[in-house]
């Protein structure tokens, strides 16, 4: 394929970039985190969303290299904005399931702590329910030497999945982040508002913090409050921004 070539060349020609949207503690409605977005910038085509390449690097294995350039980026930029004396906040890389299964990981983890110099605190891991479940033993493992680290893991598109309550308490994670297809009809459904409020009260009993995704609307923002739902992500607040804007969000806290 082209794509698949062109992707093959993307990194060394620095065509990647990083993207990050605001997660909002609801409470305050101030910034808590930003989640890290990878975007390609493909020559005489523009920005290539993560859904048209993530699901072929994913394939080929190029996920392993641009996942560990993503994780060594996201440390630089948060360095960065940390000697601009920007308010530091944690980023959140996405970790998809190959990345997750490769031996390497870990090590490349604890190499890119090392180089950077960034706080394990500031740094976040999440991780599909998909991607956890399917290795049983091993994930164990390797979420374990990662929270050793001192790095807060995280369960994204929570609900969407095959998972486990079992699972779910054994894991040490510190956050769900409710899939927004449970967000999207939250005013209209009593059924959406039903899973989201079995969330809440699983996480609290779990002592988990819960994120919800997709947050558009004041409507969602007051339902998600008023079930005691955390924190939130969303076009309400912001889309991901590049780097130059997301400075502007630590600016203003
Ligand atoms: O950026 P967007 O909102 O379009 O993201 C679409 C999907 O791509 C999300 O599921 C997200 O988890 C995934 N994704 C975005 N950036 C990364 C990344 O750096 N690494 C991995 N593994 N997945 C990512
Ligand atoms: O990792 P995850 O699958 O959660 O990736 C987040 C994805 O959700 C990205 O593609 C991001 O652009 C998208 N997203 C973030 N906020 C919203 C929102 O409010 N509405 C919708 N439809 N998508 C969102
Ligand atoms: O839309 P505006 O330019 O005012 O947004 C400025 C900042 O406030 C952005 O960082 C945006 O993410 C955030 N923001 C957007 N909507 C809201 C909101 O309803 N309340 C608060 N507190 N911040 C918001
Ligand atoms: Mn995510
Ligand atoms: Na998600």
């Amino acid at each position: 394929f082209e794509l698949e070539s062109s992707l093959r060349s993307a990194l060394a020609l620095q065509q990647f970039e990083l993207h990050f949207q605001p997660i909002i503690n609801m409470g305050t409605r101030k910034l808590h985190s930003l989640e890290v977005l990878l975007r390609w910038r493909r020559p005489n085509t523009g920005l290539v969303m993560p859904d048209k390449f993530i699901p072929i690097i994913e394939d080929n294995g190029l996920i392993v290299p641009i996942g560990e350039w993503v994780i060594r980026r996201a440390c630089e930029q948060s360095m960065e904005w940390r000697r601009q004396g920007l308010r530091p906040v944690p980023l959140a890389v996405n970790l998809s399931p190959r990345q997750f299964m490769h031996k390497g990981l870990v090590p490349s983890i604890r190499r890119i702590l090392d180089e950077t110099g960034i706080e394990p605190s500031q740094l976040e891991f999440e991780i599909t329910e998909t991607a956890l479940m399917q290795h049983g033993d091993h994930t164990l493992d390797i979420l374990d030497q990662i929270n050793a680290m001192g790095i807060r893991l995280s369960i994204d598109d929570f609900g969407t999945g095959y998972s486990s309550l079992a699972y779910l308490k054994r894991f040490p994670v510190k956050k769900i982040k409710i899939d927004r297809a449970f967000v999207k009809d939250l005013e209209h459904s009593a059924e959406d508002r039903a899973i989201v409020s079995a969330i809440v009260a699983l996480s609290d009993s779990l002592q988990l913090s819960v994120v919800a995704e997709g947050v558009e609307t004041e409507g969602h923002y007051y339902l998600l409050q008023r079930q005691g739902c955390q924190f939130a992500q969303g076009y309400l607040f912001s889309r991901p921004v590049p780097a130059e804007q997301a400075v502007h969000l630590l600016e203003q806290g």
